[in-house]
């Protein structure tokens, strides 16, 4: 890009001006980072554009990747870092007086995302590029990204996010390749020429306008592409109310929706899945087209890869289109279809699982929704004459029952692979959740284990701990992250180990200057620093760090010389914003830390924080930070989860039940170097089947349980009323769903067991040293090409 920084202050300060219209001295950071945006982007289009004419030219295999989120986070830094020229671009703008730091906080984070579903997804595009493999990306362009959370008094606050406010340098908007895409309206058949034809009439039409983005790999050619899709009115004239129309139009890609378990059976929601899948697909044929004279082989060429169920839509969607507007007939269709796309299942949640009532889709989508009917009734045909009479097995997986569609069932019928993002919950959905659609397609079942784009979360968040390692095996691991592996040769190196805790302190003492910044509270980088990042669900166990964060303060309360390694204990976490309970967690969070941080007893002993909005350019703060990685969900409930792997790469050790990618850490890393506890997924499953569980045995048994459940309801915090009733219900009353009191006694103990171990930092740090050794499997590099082999069977062109 600049061979010297004075080539590129040259260019920098020549580009400056044009783009702000302004002298050097005269211009402000956002045009030095609207410059420099540009000037990356520009850089880029030439092996963008290169790309983009090989793939046409190519006789390959492409993947499409279909999103309905994309938790982009930051671009700047980490465009820099994969092009290799982020020292001469540091270097040349400090002699220019301008801070590179100061320019990335400028930018806002591309937040399209609730959490790891849409995390997965900017990892995954990051790897494809990497790896150079041919692979693009489909999303919405959310006006606004998720919500930005205040804390106000305790308690969560909304905001609507605003990413966009000062444009977005990476985007291309590509007004010439929009596509129309239907709504409403009614379907007509009519014969002809010894067919059926259907034609759509009196449909509300939208226009989806793509913005490219570029996708850069790391030290690699190949610049794939990020399509998000906006919708704008289309041409209208004759609609009677216009203003309306404009209005609902926009609202289609205006928000993103917070919730990150149930949708709640909003139209908004599935116009916007709709929208994704119809602009997506057409785009995709249309480019098929340019290069095939037929569809005939479109699968041969093409992988349609859905992330979990949101955009399902694209097996009717591709069925429309073939049928519709290619002349295809219905085997024909099918056949094409179902050798195309490919699903990724998330969850084993059963209020996670889309189904849609038919009141609300067939009209919003009739051609589709006949479509849908046509598959449930040829699949429940093929039911039948598997098993005639058995009217049970039909309807429990008929993808149209109860005045629902079941947007799982589909995808399984529709696609060619259907897997799970982690051992155990691949085991999951084979043994239990989705056994008779594998009973029935043993063959689509298959396990791809999530991975990281390490390269973002140890090369750019970590640059310390980065230079420490490529000083101790050298750069290779930069781009194979198993040559971590060469780490475990410094066990036992004194001198090593001895760097390794200087890193961390100095991450802590990053981390703490930015909490107290941020809370005002002062906590001390010689404490353990106890992490919990994720979002606010129950089934996380957010509660179950608490309760024990209760239990410490008043053991120390009761015996002053208690002794406990000083802990932090630190929490970031968004809650839905109609999601009560959690809403109420947070809050319990904040009154705990008020009443604890305030109290001199336990002021060198015990600190609670609450990071509040915490987003993917806060994560890249709090991961090198960490010492102590809190992955405590009721066992069989999170089905993978990726912070435990961004924990691990940076040093901390897992304190984690037996559930999702946890168990897979274990494996690599050995029994001596996580801490596990808690319920397995057999018995929490075998709990949710034949009962047996009593949480009011466990309240009364355990001292340590009734004293800290007791204080959510008495005095213990003051002026909060019946604030924390809901809680103390739902373990008493509902029978602790979660199982927070049943793993409390063994949480405790491994708790015990982390100070202990923390005592003797040679020891800790050997163990840190031997988790981030064996993080490269979590390369997500290696999870693209398991999917690139096994399923998309696609190659580097
Ligand atoms: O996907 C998460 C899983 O909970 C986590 O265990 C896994 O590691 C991760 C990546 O595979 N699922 C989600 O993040 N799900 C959502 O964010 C979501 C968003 C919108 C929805 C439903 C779920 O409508």
């Amino acid at each position: 890009m600049f061979s010297s920084t004075a080539e590129f202050k040259g260019n920098f300060l020549k580009r400056l001006e044009m783009v702000s219209g302004r002298s050097f001295s005269e211009s402000t950071p956002r045009d030095y980072y609207q410059t420099l945006g540009q000037m990356i982007r520009e850089f880029v289009s030439h092996d963008w554009i290169t790309t983009n004419e090989k793939y046409l030219a190519a006789k390959g295999k492409q993947v499409y990747y279909l999103s309905i989120e994309y938790l982009l986070g930051k671009l700047l830094r980490q465009n820099l870092i994969n092009l290799g020229v982020e020292e001469i671009v540091q270097a040349g703008l400090q002699e220019l007086g301008i801070d590179l730091g100061e320019l990335e906080e400028l930018e806002a984070d591309a937040g399209l995302g609730n959490g790891g579903l849409g995390r997965l997804a900017a990892c995954f595009l990051d790897s494809l590029a990497s790896l150079n493999l041919p692979g693009h990306g489909h999303g919405i362009r959310y006006k606004h990204g998720l919500f930005e959370q205040k804390i106000v008094d305790g308690y969560q606050v909304e905001l609507p996010e605003q990413w966009l406010r000062s444009g977005n340098v990476w985007e291309i908007r590509k007004a010439d390749c929009a596509v129309k895409i239907p709504f409403w309206g009614k379907v007509e058949a009519k014969q002809e020429k010894g067919r059926l034809v259907f034609y759509h009439l009196n449909a509300e039409t939208v226009t989806a306008v793509p913005h490219d983005m570029p996708v850069l790999g790391f030290q690699a050619k190949t610049v794939n592409t990020l399509r998000l899709w906006n919708a704008e009115p289309s041409q209208f004239p004759f609609h009677e109310d216009i203003l309306k129309y404009k209005r609902e139009t926009e609202a289609i890609s205006e928000f993103l929706y917070p919730d990150d378990t149930h949708d709640e059976g909003k139209i908004l929601r599935l116009k916007q899945q709709y929208f994704l899948v119809s602009s997506s697909i057409q785009s995709i044929l249309k480019n098929y087209r340019k290069k095939h004279s037929s569809l005939n082989s479109l699968h041969e060429h093409v992988c349609i890869h859905i992330n979990d169920t949101h955009p399902v839509l694209a097996i009717p969607e591709l069925m429309r289109l073939l049928i519709d507007e290619e002349g295809f007939d219905w085997e024909q269709a099918w056949q094409i279809t179902t050798h195309t796309i490919s699903y990724t299942n998330h969850t084993t949640l059963s209020e996670a699982l889309e189904k849609w009532p038919i009141r609300i889709f067939r009209p919003l989508l009739p051609r589709i929704y006949m479509i849908v009917e046509e598959i449930n009734e040829r699949f429940c045909q093929q039911l039948w004459e598997q098993t005639p009479g058995d009217w049970e097995r039909i309807a429990r997986l008929a993808i149209l029952a109860d005045d629902y569609v079941k947007m799982a069932h589909l995808a399984i019928v529709g696609s060619f692979s259907v897997n799970g993002v982690a051992k155990l919950h691949t085991d999951i959905l084979k043994k239990r959740e989705m056994k008779p659609f594998y009973q029935l397609y043993p063959e689509k079942f298959n396990n791809k284990t999530n991975g990281i784009a390490y390269r973002r979360w140890l090369l750019k968040a970590n640059p310390i701990l980065s230079s420490l390692i490529t000083e101790t095996i050298g750069p290779d691991w930069t781009y194979s992250a198993t040559d971590l592996k060469q780490l475990l040769n410094y066990q036992n190196d004194a001198v090593f180990l001895e760097k390794l805790l200087k890193v961390k302190k100095e991450n802590k003492q990053t981390l703490a200057k930015i909490i107290f910044d941020k809370t005002g509270t002062a906590v001390d980088n010689g404490a353990i620093f106890d992490v919990q990042v994720k979002r606010l669900h129950a089934y996380k166990r957010q509660l179950l760090n608490v309760l024990h964060i209760m239990h410490l303060y008043n053991r120390i309360k009761e015996d002053s010389s208690f002794s406990l390694v000083p802990r932090v204990f630190i929490f970031g976490a968004k809650a839905s914003p109609g999601y009560y309970y959690a809403k109420k967690i947070i809050k319990l969070i904040n009154t705990v830390a008020e009443k604890i941080n305030n109290d001199p007893v336990v002021a060198d002993k015990l600190k609670v924080i609450f990071l509040e909005n915490y987003r993917v350019s806060l994560a890249e703060k709090i991961f090198p930070a960490a010492d102590v990685s809190e992955q405590i969900s009721t066992a069989s409930k999170e089905a993978s989860g990726t912070g435990n792997m961004k924990f691990m790469i940076n040093g901390a050790l897992t304190a984690g039940t037996l559930d999702g990618a946890n168990i897979e850490i274990r494996e690599l890393v050995g029994d001596d170097n996580i801490f596990t506890f808690g319920l397995t997924a057999e018995e929490v499953l075998h709990y949710y089947q034949h009962g047996g569980y009593q949480s009011v045995e466990y309240y009364h048994h355990d001292y340590r349980i009734l004293q800290a459940v007791d204080q959510l309801v008495n005095e213990f915090f003051p002026g909060v009323n019946n604030e924390f009733e809901p809680i103390f219900d739902s373990l008493l009353e509902e029978n602790d769903q979660y199982f927070v009191l049943k793993d409390f006694a063994s949480y405790a103990e491994i708790q015990g067991k982390i100070g202990e171990t923390y005592k003797n930092q040679r020891i800790w740090q050997q163990k840190s040293l031997v988790n981030i050794a064996n993080a490269g499997y979590f390369s997500s590099d290696r999870t693209i090409q398991e999917y690139a082999d096994d399923i998309w069977r696609i190659k580097p062109l």
